[in-house]
């Protein structure tokens, strides 16, 4: 049997990368596991504040975030839904891993680096107070630091198996899996499960505006990214304007086309079973015969259709009250809370935290 973790930060409404490469795949594996199986998928909201987060507009967009998973289709009464910092345990859990995460393996993540806009040989130790405030760059915090711990905290208190995320958290799963081991290794124990990454077939998503970066919720850009809210008005118009080149024809090169490609790419991840591959059905569906302008076509009525159905569903939710919202979330809290408590008192004892 499966225990299934995964999370998404509420830091804006989820665009179609976060779509194609998490939610959709969520939903797909509800709807396709055996019933015994655990599913828990979190709105990770104590990963939202590693950054500068306003509190109303972080409430908002939680509660977003939470009309977003009813409105994709997940359901409260097979998988458990909840937000991260309503499990208190995920905090303890990343204390206790964080005395055994290692700095030197920590500050080669790139996600804090990325974060900061710091180049990739950038080192925490550069980043004091003092020699920030020379560079006039922020000072590095120690929860965006440690970022990858409280992930792995996240998906060992569930003793979780199968994690499935987009390309940019295989890093992390993989920092998960060594915590795992050396705590296992430490105490002798084999109370920590070794998670496997499902990496979703839509890896990596680009941003319209600027195709060799991945579509963000926190792109100062809103044209990078469609949103899982966007009209059909707006998807044509951002789509019309997505970055293409000057090469007549369509084909797929990532390399070389990365605008082109990234457009075929979406087609292709919304067209199921039509070709086995984005390039295949560059060369088999397209061809030198689609204009840029054509696909571009193609692709904002395959969003549309795909989201049409999304869009309305989240309007009927987000007509609810507070209230009635914050019902719904009551149960997947209280069933997180009761596998992540008996987990954390066993991780205790092997570790002699008690009478
Ligand atoms: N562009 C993408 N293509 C495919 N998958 C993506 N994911 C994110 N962007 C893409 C997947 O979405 C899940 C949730 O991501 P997240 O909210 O935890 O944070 P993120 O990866 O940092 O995504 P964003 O949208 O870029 O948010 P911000 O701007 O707040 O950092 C993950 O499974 C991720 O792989």
């Amino acid at each position: 049997l499966r225990t299934v973790f995964s999370g998404i930060q509420p830091t804006g409404i989820p665009h179609l990368g976060n779509y194609l490469g998490a939610l959709k795949p969520w939903v797909q594996l509800q709807n396709e596991s055996n019933p015994r199986d655990r599913l828990l998928f979190s709105i990770v909201d104590l990963h939202a504040i590693t950054v500068k987060q306003d509190p109303l507009l972080l409430r908002q967009w939680r509660r977003e975030m939470f009309a977003t998973f009813l409105a994709i289709g997940l359901d409260p009464n097979r998988s458990i839904l909840f937000a991260q910092s309503e499990v208190p345990q995920h905090a303890e859990m990343m204390w206790l891993l964080s005395c055994f995460a290692s700095m030197g393996y920590l500050s080669r993540m790139t996600q804090w680096k990325s974060k900061m806009s710091l180049p990739d040989n950038a080192s925490p130790f550069d980043l004091s107070p003092e020699s920030s405030k020379k560079k006039d760059t922020p000072a590095l915090k120690l929860g965006l630091f440690s970022y990858p711990v409280l992930q792995a905290a996240d998906i060992l208190l569930y003793r979780t198996t199968h994690v499935p995320v987009g390309e940019d958290q295989a890093q992390h799963l993989e920092f998960t899996r060594e915590l795992a081991q050396v705590f296992n290794s430490a105490y002798k124990t084999t109370i920590m499960q070794t998670p496997q990454t499902m990496l979703s077939p839509a890896k990596r998503i680009m941003s319209l505006t600027d195709p060799r970066k991945k579509m963000s919720k926190s792109d100062s850009k809103p044209q990078s990214r469609i949103m899982i809210t966007d009209t059909k008005e707006e998807i044509q118009t951002k789509i019309s304007k997505a970055v293409t080149d000057s090469i007549p024809g369509v084909s797929y090169d990532p390399q070389l086309r990365p605008g082109v490609s990234n457009l075929i790419e979406i087609l292709y991840h919304l067209s199921p079973g039509n070709c086995p591959s984005p390039d295949q059905m560059a060369n088999e569906l397209l061809g030198t015969d689609t204009s840029p302008k054509e696909l571009k076509g193609l692709v904002a009525d395959a969003i549309d259709k795909e989201l049409a159905p999304v869009r309305e569903r989240m309007n009927e939710v987000m007509s609810k009250s507070e209230a009635d919202i914050g019902k719904l979330l009551v149960p997947g809290i209280d069933k997180a809370r009761g596998i992540a408590m008996p987990h954390i008192m066993k991780m205790k004892q092997e570790m002699g935290l008690w009478w």
